[in-house]
Protein backbone atom coordinates (compact mmCIF):
# COMPACT_ATOMS: atom_id res chain seq x y z
CA UNK A 1 0.00 0.00 0.00
CA UNK A 2 1.29 3.43 -0.97
CA UNK A 3 0.55 5.88 2.13
CA UNK A 4 -1.28 9.52 1.01
CA UNK A 5 0.97 12.42 0.41
CA UNK A 6 -0.57 15.88 -0.58
CA UNK A 7 0.43 18.99 -1.58
CA UNK A 8 -1.74 22.56 -0.67
CA UNK A 9 -4.22 23.18 -3.54
CA UNK A 10 -2.29 25.66 -5.45
CA UNK A 11 -3.99 25.45 -8.57
CA UNK A 12 -7.66 26.92 -7.25
CA UNK A 13 -8.11 31.01 -7.35
CA UNK A 14 -11.51 31.63 -6.32
CA UNK A 15 -13.48 34.56 -8.56
CA UNK A 16 -15.83 37.06 -6.94
CA UNK A 17 -19.79 36.15 -7.17
CA UNK A 18 -20.20 38.77 -10.34
CA UNK A 19 -17.14 36.76 -12.05
CA UNK A 20 -18.39 33.71 -11.54
CA UNK A 21 -22.07 34.64 -12.91
CA UNK A 22 -20.58 35.59 -16.07
CA UNK A 23 -18.29 32.62 -16.67
CA UNK A 24 -21.07 30.43 -15.80
CA UNK A 25 -23.50 32.16 -18.11
CA UNK A 26 -20.50 32.89 -20.55
CA UNK A 27 -19.50 29.03 -20.81
CA UNK A 28 -23.07 28.11 -21.71
CA UNK A 29 -23.50 30.42 -24.24
CA UNK A 30 -20.56 29.82 -26.04
CA UNK A 31 -20.90 25.63 -25.48
CA UNK A 32 -24.49 26.30 -26.24
CA UNK A 33 -23.29 26.83 -30.31
CA UNK A 34 -21.71 23.69 -30.57
CA UNK A 35 -23.33 21.01 -32.71
CA UNK A 36 -22.86 17.80 -33.75
CA UNK A 37 -21.34 18.32 -37.62
CA UNK A 38 -21.42 15.18 -40.35
CA UNK A 39 -19.61 17.50 -43.27
CA UNK A 40 -15.99 18.12 -42.86
CA UNK A 41 -13.79 20.14 -44.90
CA UNK A 42 -10.49 18.29 -46.00
CA UNK A 43 -8.58 21.39 -44.53
CA UNK A 44 -5.58 20.92 -42.52
CA UNK A 45 -5.35 21.24 -38.48
CA UNK A 46 -1.95 22.27 -37.05
CA UNK A 47 -0.98 18.67 -34.94
CA UNK A 48 -0.42 20.53 -31.78
CA UNK A 49 -4.31 21.84 -31.64
CA UNK A 50 -5.49 17.82 -31.09
CA UNK A 51 -2.25 17.46 -28.66
CA UNK A 52 -3.42 20.25 -26.41
CA UNK A 53 -7.31 18.55 -26.30
CA UNK A 54 -6.15 15.55 -25.78
CA UNK A 55 -4.08 16.93 -22.51
CA UNK A 56 -6.83 18.43 -21.29
CA UNK A 57 -9.19 15.05 -21.60
CA UNK A 58 -6.44 13.57 -20.12
CA UNK A 59 -6.97 15.72 -17.00
CA UNK A 60 -10.24 13.98 -16.20
CA UNK A 61 -10.81 12.68 -13.04
CA UNK A 62 -11.36 8.56 -13.04
CA UNK A 63 -11.57 5.80 -10.90
CA UNK A 64 -9.00 5.76 -8.42
CA UNK A 65 -7.02 7.87 -10.80
CA UNK A 66 -6.32 4.74 -13.12
CA UNK A 67 -6.73 7.02 -15.99
CA UNK A 68 -7.70 3.95 -17.86
CA UNK A 69 -7.95 5.56 -21.65
CA UNK A 70 -6.07 5.49 -25.01
CA UNK A 71 -6.44 8.22 -27.35
CA UNK A 72 -5.26 7.19 -30.94
CA UNK A 73 -5.08 9.69 -33.60
CA UNK A 74 -5.30 8.88 -36.75
CA UNK A 75 -4.56 11.24 -39.95
CA UNK A 76 -2.94 8.87 -42.05
CA UNK A 77 -4.81 8.45 -45.43
CA UNK A 78 -4.57 4.66 -45.59
CA UNK A 79 -6.23 4.15 -42.25
CA UNK A 80 -8.91 6.43 -42.25
CA UNK A 81 -9.71 4.47 -45.63
CA UNK A 82 -9.32 1.54 -43.94
CA UNK A 83 -11.38 2.45 -40.94
CA UNK A 84 -13.88 4.33 -43.02
CA UNK A 85 -14.51 1.00 -44.73
CA UNK A 86 -14.55 -1.20 -41.68
CA UNK A 87 -17.49 1.19 -40.34
CA UNK A 88 -18.93 1.29 -43.15
CA UNK A 89 -19.21 -2.52 -43.19
CA UNK A 90 -20.35 -2.60 -39.94
CA UNK A 91 -23.17 0.36 -40.27
CA UNK A 92 -24.69 -1.32 -43.78
CA UNK A 93 -25.12 -4.14 -41.46
CA UNK A 94 -26.77 -2.29 -38.92
CA UNK A 95 -29.06 -0.15 -41.14
CA UNK A 96 -30.32 -2.96 -42.85
CA UNK A 97 -30.24 -5.73 -40.71
CA UNK A 98 -29.34 -5.04 -37.25
CA UNK A 99 -31.42 -1.88 -36.30
CA UNK A 100 -34.94 -2.06 -34.99
CA UNK A 101 -37.22 -0.33 -36.55
CA UNK A 102 -38.02 1.76 -33.04
CA UNK A 103 -33.83 2.41 -33.02
CA UNK A 104 -34.22 3.51 -37.17
CA UNK A 105 -37.19 6.01 -36.13
CA UNK A 106 -35.03 7.68 -33.36
CA UNK A 107 -32.43 8.31 -35.79
CA UNK A 108 -34.48 9.60 -38.30
CA UNK A 109 -34.69 13.09 -37.50
CA UNK A 110 -30.63 12.93 -37.84
CA UNK A 111 -30.48 11.77 -41.13
CA UNK A 112 -27.59 9.64 -40.59
CA UNK A 113 -27.16 6.52 -42.80
CA UNK A 114 -24.01 3.76 -43.62
CA UNK A 115 -22.13 6.55 -45.95
CA UNK A 116 -19.67 7.55 -43.86
CA UNK A 117 -17.36 9.84 -46.12
CA UNK A 118 -16.03 11.77 -43.17
CA UNK A 119 -14.12 9.06 -41.76
CA UNK A 120 -11.67 9.95 -45.21
CA UNK A 121 -12.60 13.82 -45.12
CA UNK A 122 -11.98 15.35 -41.98
CA UNK A 123 -8.26 15.53 -40.80
CA UNK A 124 -8.26 13.81 -38.00
CA UNK A 125 -9.81 10.92 -36.22
CA UNK A 126 -9.73 10.43 -33.04
CA UNK A 127 -10.20 6.92 -31.62
CA UNK A 128 -10.64 6.91 -27.42
CA UNK A 129 -10.46 3.27 -26.12
CA UNK A 130 -11.55 1.81 -22.56
CA UNK A 131 -8.84 -0.08 -21.15
CA UNK A 132 -10.85 -2.56 -18.84
CA UNK A 133 -7.82 -3.59 -17.08
CA UNK A 134 -4.19 -1.95 -17.05
CA UNK A 135 -0.85 -3.84 -17.97
CA UNK A 136 2.24 -4.02 -16.40
CA UNK A 137 5.11 -3.95 -18.22
CA UNK A 138 5.69 -7.22 -16.92
CA UNK A 139 2.47 -8.45 -18.25
CA UNK A 140 0.47 -8.60 -15.04
CA UNK A 141 -3.25 -6.92 -14.51
CA UNK A 142 -3.84 -3.68 -13.02
CA UNK A 143 -7.57 -3.50 -11.77
CA UNK A 144 -9.17 -0.36 -13.51
CA UNK A 145 -12.37 1.03 -12.21
CA UNK A 146 -15.41 2.78 -13.28
CA UNK A 147 -13.37 3.05 -16.67
CA UNK A 148 -16.69 3.74 -18.87
CA UNK A 149 -17.43 6.59 -16.87
CA UNK A 150 -13.89 7.88 -16.41
CA UNK A 151 -13.47 7.72 -19.94
CA UNK A 152 -17.15 9.35 -20.69
CA UNK A 153 -15.83 11.91 -18.80
CA UNK A 154 -12.67 12.50 -20.13
CA UNK A 155 -14.62 12.46 -23.91
CA UNK A 156 -16.82 15.17 -22.76
CA UNK A 157 -13.79 17.05 -21.57
CA UNK A 158 -12.03 16.07 -25.64
CA UNK A 159 -15.52 17.39 -26.83
CA UNK A 160 -15.41 20.30 -25.20
CA UNK A 161 -11.57 21.20 -25.82
CA UNK A 162 -12.09 20.48 -29.74
CA UNK A 163 -14.97 22.88 -29.33
CA UNK A 164 -13.44 26.15 -27.54
CA UNK A 165 -10.51 25.66 -29.67
CA UNK A 166 -12.92 26.37 -32.53
CA UNK A 167 -12.92 23.19 -34.37
CA UNK A 168 -16.07 20.88 -35.28
CA UNK A 169 -16.61 16.91 -33.88
CA UNK A 170 -18.93 14.41 -34.95
CA UNK A 171 -18.94 11.40 -31.86
CA UNK A 172 -19.40 8.71 -34.31
CA UNK A 173 -20.17 5.03 -32.88
CA UNK A 174 -20.19 1.87 -35.52
CA UNK A 175 -21.43 -1.03 -34.05
CA UNK A 176 -19.63 -3.25 -32.87
CA UNK A 177 -16.70 -1.32 -33.18
CA UNK A 178 -13.78 -3.99 -32.65
CA UNK A 179 -12.67 -4.15 -36.29
CA UNK A 180 -10.71 -0.77 -34.99
CA UNK A 181 -8.60 -2.51 -32.24
CA UNK A 182 -7.32 -4.60 -35.53
CA UNK A 183 -6.58 -1.96 -37.91
CA UNK A 184 -4.70 0.26 -34.95
CA UNK A 185 -3.03 -2.62 -33.56
CA UNK A 186 -4.35 -2.34 -29.86
CA UNK A 187 -4.00 -4.74 -26.96
CA UNK A 188 -7.08 -7.21 -25.96
CA UNK A 189 -7.78 -4.75 -22.84
CA UNK A 190 -9.04 -2.14 -24.65
CA UNK A 191 -12.00 -1.28 -26.24
CA UNK A 192 -12.75 1.23 -28.83
CA UNK A 193 -15.41 3.57 -26.47
CA UNK A 194 -16.43 6.42 -29.30
CA UNK A 195 -14.75 7.76 -31.96
CA UNK A 196 -14.45 11.22 -32.35
CA UNK A 197 -13.76 13.16 -35.65
CA UNK A 198 -12.42 16.51 -35.70
CA UNK A 199 -11.83 19.36 -38.00
CA UNK A 200 -13.62 22.26 -39.83
CA UNK A 201 -16.66 22.09 -40.83
CA UNK A 202 -17.51 22.01 -44.99
CA UNK A 203 -18.33 25.65 -46.24
CA UNK A 204 -21.62 23.92 -47.04
CA UNK A 205 -22.37 21.76 -43.94
CA UNK A 206 -25.84 21.67 -42.83
CA UNK A 207 -27.03 20.47 -39.17
CA UNK A 208 -30.63 18.60 -37.89
CA UNK A 209 -33.54 20.65 -36.92
CA UNK A 210 -33.15 19.05 -33.65
CA UNK A 211 -33.62 20.83 -30.19
CA UNK A 212 -32.60 20.08 -26.41
CA UNK A 213 -34.93 19.36 -23.60
CA UNK A 214 -36.48 21.90 -21.66
CA UNK A 215 -34.59 22.81 -18.85
CA UNK A 216 -37.26 22.42 -15.64
CA UNK A 217 -37.79 19.09 -17.20
CA UNK A 218 -34.02 17.81 -16.84
CA UNK A 219 -33.42 19.16 -13.71
CA UNK A 220 -34.33 19.36 -10.25
CA UNK A 221 -33.43 21.89 -7.75
CA UNK A 222 -34.71 20.13 -3.84
N1 LIG B 1 -23.80 4.14 -35.51
C1 LIG B 1 -24.75 4.51 -36.53
C2 LIG B 1 -26.11 4.75 -36.02
C3 LIG B 1 -26.29 5.84 -35.05
C4 LIG B 1 -26.70 5.54 -33.77
C5 LIG B 1 -26.95 6.53 -32.88
I1 LIG B 1 -27.65 6.04 -31.05
C6 LIG B 1 -26.77 7.88 -33.24
O1 LIG B 1 -27.02 8.89 -32.33
C7 LIG B 1 -26.36 8.20 -34.51
C8 LIG B 1 -26.12 7.16 -35.41
C9 LIG B 1 -24.21 5.70 -37.33
O2 LIG B 1 -23.19 6.26 -36.95
O3 LIG B 1 -24.80 6.06 -38.34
Amino acid sequence: MTAPQFVPLSGYSELSTELMQRRAADFYGDIRRRRTVRHFSDRTVPRDIIEHCIRAAATAPSGANMQPWHFVVVSDPTIKQRIRAGAEAEEREFYERRASQEWLDALAPLGTDAEKPFLETAPYIIVVFAQSYGLLPDGRRVKHYYASESVGIATGILITAVHQAGLASLTHTPSPMGFLNEILDRPSNERPYLVLVVGYPATDAVVPVIAKRPFEEIVTFL
